[in-house]
């Protein structure tokens, strides 16, 4: 029997979130509206320069989701769920540092891995799980509480859990069964109108509204679905010329004139969303939450881990020069710093080893000499020519930021306690699978093409990637 294999269950569910979400939370739709009508715009504009990271067919079709866990046991069954759909966990991102406010949760993200599965579609769920026992947030009898009421739901029915688990054992599903895993899979990430407790809910408010919406409610649900766009600053002009207010500033990095990397964000906050409660003397009623906004993304290059020191370099020397002149917009600074400091080319990013790339020989070799096997040689004296490698993953500072933006208040973080310690490694084994490194990923899909432009140049020995030139911020 044909199976439907796992890429087109992923590109189904997507879809099909994306149908539900809409219904959910229309301005999500003028989301998507405006977003295809920027990338036909840079399309039209840059033609296949703009299809340099990424297939405007894959580009139109992506988007990531956000869900919010509650238990270890609950975030194996969404492991197990997103598996069928060939999407695996890769990084680890700890929100209860990055954010200032409270924000208890520690994350990963569930995505397909394989180079060609990602080209297919590249759906990935940015997953959180509420750390209940962090005594920086929870006393020790919320824990207890949060424990008993986080036991006794459940989130995922054992039909949806066995497809899936069939779907990842065989890469995929006859048609039948394959229309029922994505409409269950659907489904469990819906907004429920079963009465919240409304006591408890405002119990765990006060802590942290992340906490509430994790904790204090028997389902989970979608939390954001974001779309890709290829230029976030005008569709965030665009949004703003249709009266939604989008949050202050774009996160991730500037707008500049080298190649864009790693992640920009921005959302439009948590619109009121008509909600049942349950009152102490047992009456259900209606109310309204705002938790669900809209988020839309823009994807630069991956950086190594050498170019994500110098990232990370960069975005310090733009905060200490916003402390100086808290008056100037962080997005100009930010681009003057980085003028100042990052290679403006791809060309130049590859020799200096800051981002990933995959390298192919060039089509018209040099007619002299012989190819050498240091990269940055190849690459100067014309051998090989790079192709970007695009970052697939998200940024714990910009998740903070989107978590932070959508607060309904500060909460609660007693900082002089000590959190429990989590890590890629504790994630992997919450998960009982391994947690992949993103840098892992990268590096191997970048060592997959020296191997072959080895073979193809004739080369003797390995291709060597040595990082000489050390980045020093100007200041
Ligand atoms: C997840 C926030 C992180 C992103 O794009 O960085 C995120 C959440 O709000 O649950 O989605
Ligand atoms: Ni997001």
């Amino acid at each position: 029997m044909t199976l439907v294999p796992s890429w087109e269950l992923r590109a189904e569910f997507a879809h099909a979130l994306s149908k539900m979400y809409g219904a959910e939370v229309p301005a999500y739709n003028d989301l998507l509206d405006v977003a295809a009508a920027v990338n036909n715009d840079v399309l039209r504009r840059d033609g296949a320069d703009a299809e340099r990271l990424g297939a405007a067919s894959r580009v139109a079709d992506e988007r990531h989701g956000a869900i919010r866990v509650g238990t270890p046991k609950e975030m194996r069954e969404v492991a197990a769920i997103f598996a069928g759909f060939g999407m695996m966990p890769v990084g680890f991102y700890d929100l209860r540092e990055a954010a200032t406010s409270s924000v208890p949760v520690v994350s990963t993200a569930f995505r397909p891995i394989d180079p060609d599965q990602l080209a297919l579609n590249p759906f990935r769920v940015f997953t959180s799980l509420l750390v209940i026992d962090d005594p920086r947030f929870f006393s020790p009898q919320v824990t207890a509480q949060l424990s008993d009421f986080l036991d006794a739901r459940e989130l995922f029915s054992e039909e949806l859990l066995t497809l899936a688990r069939k779907a990842q054992d065989d890469g995929g599903l006859p048609r039948g069964d394959a229309d029922r895993y994505v409409r269950l899979a659907t489904a469990a990430f819906k907004l429920s109108d079963d009465p919240v407790d409304r006591l408890w809910y405002e119990t765990l408010e006060a802590i942290s509204s992340v906490a509430a919406d994790i904790g204090g409610v028997p389902s989970t649900h979608i939390n954001h679905l974001t779309p890709r766009v290829l230029d976030i600053d005008d569709l965030y002009r665009r949004m703003e010329e249709r009266g939604i207010t989008m949050i202050d500033e774009i996160q991730g990095p500037p707008r500049w004139d080298g190649p864009d990397v790693l992640l920009r964000q921005t959302s439009f906050k948590a619109l009121a969303e008509p909600r049942r409660f349950r009152a102490g003397d047992g009456t259900v009623y209606t109310d309204s939450l705002r938790v669900r906004f809209g988020e839309v993304e823009s994807r630069g290059l991956a950086l190594t881990p050498a170019g994500r020191d110098f990232y990370d370099a960069m975005i310090a020397q733009v905060d200490a020069q916003l402390a100086a002149e808290p008056a100037r917009a962080r997005q100009e600074v930010a681009a003057g710093i980085w003028s100042a400091n990052l290679p403006a080319s791809e060309r130049e990013l590859a020799i200096a080893d800051l981002a990933y790339f995959t390298f192919a020989v060039a089509s018209v070799r040099p007619n002299t000499g012989q190819p050498e096997s240091d990269l940055a040689t190849l690459i100067r004296d014309g051998w090989v020519v790079p192709q970007p490698i695009v970052y697939e993953d998200f940024l714990p500072r910009s998740a903070a930021g989107i978590f932070q933006s959508n607060l309904t208040s500060e909460g609660r973080k007693d900082n002089s306690r000590h959190g429990s310690n989590c890590s890629l490694d504790w994630m992997s084994g919450i998960l009982g699978q391994p947690v992949a490194d993103p840098y892992d990923l990268y590096a191997a899909q970048r060592q997959e093409s020296l191997d072959r432009v080895a073979r193809q140049l004739g080369l003797s020995n390995p291709i060597t990637i040595s990082n000489t030139t050390v980045h020093q911020l100007v200041t």
